[in-house]
């Protein structure tokens, strides 16, 4: 915590000024390096580099200066000249830095050394990469002997599509499936929900959609902090006379107003464009409830006077129609006004909009997917456009926003614990081998197996697993207890600081950074949230003559760990990254044709899309209307007025478990991530004064103690029986069970959660 809180309203619009400071601030902080100053003018530029923060699209006719508040944080903190060296280590101790909180530890800076963690004296120390790789090979051959199932090869979603493809083919060449990524706490029930309901896991919407949308439905996305680039495509669909209805518990700023830091005359006059036409501040884990609302009234209106639904596309392209209509009429309003937060006539008007708007697109990110009933809210979404046949329309469609800047790609190339992903038959072929079959772990699998001692060996390609993670405390508890964790990062983090019997951390190349290997300087290649590829070309002067690029750590490892396989060339593709490319489209044909070249194409490489043509891949060959389980996609927090659902929450401060300071700008909190927002309503019944101590303790059918203290009460606009608090102090609250039902995503936006006063005994376990 910083000496300094302030809490207060912030009324700016989202960009403007209050951006430009930020932006300032950020590059005094980081100390980036004077001669990288011109990096953000490359930013998401065909020949310059996919930008390290979000994956949202990059236009194939960019801004002169095509990257945002945060791009341009994330662009800063990477090429800081702050520096964690081997000096450094040696000064401080694990179980000191563990007193250290996130922010602290990524200002030490860019790890610049391979490091062996030395438990006698409690510290990391320099190793060379040969030994670290030997050895490395040594444990992991040791635990492929025993049982190739106890390792877990993790990745977070930022490492290319070159480095995930070999990635992938390290952990089944070993045997097994374990790929768990990001994507199991962030758009995996994007990834089950959709298949069902129109045949590909990904969606359908592409960049010159926004140009031709008459109305956005968006749902639990933040784009003022999370993906800032697209308040462009949102400010000019607003000015242009398109809908936006958003669906948030929180007033978050960017999708109230804009004003575009990139436009002279907009920051000279203060000129600021609304977002949203309507606001609704719908219940955490209410979404179901007013989609159904919106198709109970859009069926109340047809039966009334007709002209609603497009009869032609239901009949033609959808089965399940019949069953849906007679679900949603059978739903009273009072229960959905109940559900949702939001009363009858509010959803009417928001079904309103849609009934009277040609293309309709259908926007998401974690608000949706982070329930426990993440995957039926979403094909509930699905069945809301599907009744004015709003999927593969031009203009219209369903876009998930996913998080990472390459974890939409990952999958595509093959990083997936459900070997049915995966073309494994062709992998067989390619490479001689047989491999496994057999379902791998997810993250909260992974976090279960290594709770149980099942895991030996943890390798984690990026991310902070440990910190990322439901059920914290336990999860730091059993870490130490597997006997190999390796962790290839750029900077430090608190998963490096819990380690296993032998333990490494490898530093490598950040994507700015430039790559020369054997045969030159390379490219990567990422996908983003609309299945287009980019390439992506690194020119900065690495921080470490030390690091090496992610495809050389991934093929040292895979060299020392398995036995020989000439027809698996790691040598050669480290050497030149084009030649992974050809084994990918040796591996996926239909996908990356001609992928070496058509990497450049302006805006990005298109993946096809089967739904977009109306070709849905689904079991009925039909797009399918799915029925909600239920009205509420939370858990159950009973009938005691004193639990409440916690939504954690990112601030505009932060990428993930990256904190980059104590800033919340939009929501005017500063100084301090430790607060707890309450309703007006809510403070009263609880008896919690503004700025007051307080602790959370979940509430949860297992009766395991898990509680947060040291929090400051703060009045803020949130629905009554919700409450909000920062990801990922909040982690350890979250039960590990407590998760999505068939995506298995953690359920982190809606934690039954009881707030105590400070003062008042944290009720004992019973
Ligand atoms: N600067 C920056 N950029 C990022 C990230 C970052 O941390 N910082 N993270 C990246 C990653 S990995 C991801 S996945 C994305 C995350 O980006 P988002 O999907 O925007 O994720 P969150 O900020 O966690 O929450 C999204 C919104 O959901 C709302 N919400 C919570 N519960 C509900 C609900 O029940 N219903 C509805 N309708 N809304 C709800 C919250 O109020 C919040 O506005 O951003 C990516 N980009
Ligand atoms: N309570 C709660 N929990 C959540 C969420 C939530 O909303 N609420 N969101 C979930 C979501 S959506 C996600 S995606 C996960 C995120 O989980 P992760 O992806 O595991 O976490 P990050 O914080 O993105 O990882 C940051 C670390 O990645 C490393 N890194 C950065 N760049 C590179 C690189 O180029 N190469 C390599 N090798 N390493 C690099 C750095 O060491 C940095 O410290 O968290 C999830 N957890
Ligand atoms: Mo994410």
């Amino acid at each position: 915590m910083q000496a300094h809180q302030r809490i207060r309203y912030y009324s700016g619009p989202a960009g403007g000024w209050g951006s430009v400071k930020s932006l300032f601030r950020n590059a005094l902080r980081s100390r980036v390096r004077l001669a990288t100053a011109d990096a953000l003018l490359r930013q998401n530029k065909p020949k310059g580099f996919a930008c390290v923060s979000c994956a949202w699209a990059k236009p194939a006719e960019p801004h002169p200066a095509e990257f945002c508040e945060n791009g341009a944080k994330a662009t800063f903190w990477e090429l800081t000249s702050r520096r964690a060296t081997p000096e450094f280590f040696s000064g401080h101790t694990a179980a000191e830095l563990r007193s250290w909180d996130d922010h602290h530890l990524e200002i030490t800076g860019r790890l610049t050394h391979p490091l062996r963690f030395d438990h006698a004296s409690d510290r990391y120390v320099p190793v060379d990469w040969d030994a670290a790789f030997s050895e490395i090979g040594e444990e992991l051959g040791r635990i492929r002997a025993e049982d190739p199932k106890q390792v877990v090869f993790y990745a977070s979603g930022r490492a290319s599509l070159e480095t995930s493809y070999m990635y992938q083919l390290l952990a089944r060449l070993y045997g097994n499936n374990n790929l768990p990524d990001s994507s199991n706490m962030c758009h995996e029930s994007t990834s089950v929900a959709l298949p069902e309901s129109i045949g590909q896991p990904v969606g359908t919407v592409r960049l010159d959609d926004f140009e031709r949308t008459d109305a956005i439905f968006f749902f639990g996305q933040n784009p003022g902090s999370n993906s800032p680039r697209m308040l462009h495509q949102l400010q000019e669909a607003s000015r242009r006379g398109c809908s936006i209805v958003t669906f948030n518990p929180l007033k978050e700023r960017g999708l109230e107003r804009f004003t575009n830091p990139q436009s002279p005359s907009e920051m000279l006059t203060g000129a600021e464009t609304r977002i949203s036409e309507r606001y609704y501040q719908v219940k955490a884990g209410g979404d179901i409830a007013a989609m159904i609302g919106m198709c109970k009234s859009l069926f109340e209106r047809e039966a009334a006077s007709g002209g609603i639904l497009d009869h032609a596309f239901l009949s033609q392209h959808t089965q399940g129609f019949d069953a849906f209509r007679s679900f949603v009429e059978e739903q009273s309003w009072a229960v959905l006004e109940k559900e949702a937060g939001l009363s009858r006539s509010e959803m009417e008007e928001a079904a309103a909009i849609y009934a009277r708007s040609n293309a309709v697109m259908g926007i998401y990110g974690m608000g949706l997917t982070q329930h426990k009933l993440g995957v039926t809210t979403i094909q509930t979404l699905v069945n809301f456009l599907l009744l004015r046949g709003n999927i593969g329309k031009p203009g219209g469609g369903i876009c998930p926003v996913r998080g990472h800047s390459n974890v939409q790609g990952q999958r595509t190339v093959g990083i997936a614990e459900k070997p049915s992903l995966v073309p494994l038959d062709k992998l067989a072929e390619l490479y001689g081998f047989d491999p496994p079959r057999e379902e791998g772990l997810t993250t909260v699998d992974a976090c279960r197996a290594i709770l149980n001692g099942d895991v030996r060996g943890f390798i984690g390609l990026g991310g902070n697993f440990l910190r990322a993670v439901p059920e914290t405390g336990p999860m730091e508890e059993a870490w130490p207890r597997m006997r190999l964790t390796v962790q290839v990062a750029t900077k430090l983090n608190r998963s490096h600081l819990f380690n296993g019997e032998v333990a490494y951390l490898l530093p490598c190349l950040g994507r700015l950074e430039r790559d020369e290997q054997a045969n030159g300087p390379q490219v990567v290649t990422v996908e983003d949230s609309t299945s287009c590829f980019h390439a992506s070309v690194g020119r900065y002067r690495p921080v470490s003559d030390q690091l090496r690029s992610e495809p050389a750590i991934v093929a040292g490892i895979a060299k020392a760990a398995l036995p020989e396989n000439p027809k698996v060339p790691w040598e050669e593709w480290v050497a030149d990254y084009g030649k992974i490319r050809d084994a990918i489209e040796a591996t996926y044909p239909k996908v990356f044709k001609d992928f070496n070249r058509r990497m450049w194409t302006p805006g990005g490489m298109e993946k096809p899309l089967a739904a977009r043509e109306r070709k849905w891949e689904t079991e009925t060959g039909k797009a399918n209307f799915k029925l909600p389980q239920a009205l509420s996609a939370s858990f159950d927090t009973g009938n005691d007025p004193h639990v409440l659902r916690l939504i954690t929450l990112r601030s505009n401060d932060q990428f993930n478990t990256t904190i980059y300071g104590y800033r919340d700008r939009f929501r005017g909190i500063e100084g301090t991530r430790d607060v707890l927002l309450l309703n007006r309503q809510d403070m009263a019944r609880l008896k919690i004064e503004d700025g007051a101590q307080v602790s959370l303790q979940t509430e949860a059918s297992d009766n395991v103690p898990r509680t947060l203290s040291g929090l400051r009460a703060v009045e803020y606009d949130i629905p009554p029986g919700c409450c909000g608090a920062y990801y990922p102090e909040c982690n350890v609250l979250i039960p590990l069970w407590q998760h999505a039902e068939k995506s298995k995503v953690p359920a982190a936006k809606s934690v039954p959660v009881r707030v105590v006063p400070a003062g008042i005994g944290l009720q004992a376990a019973e």
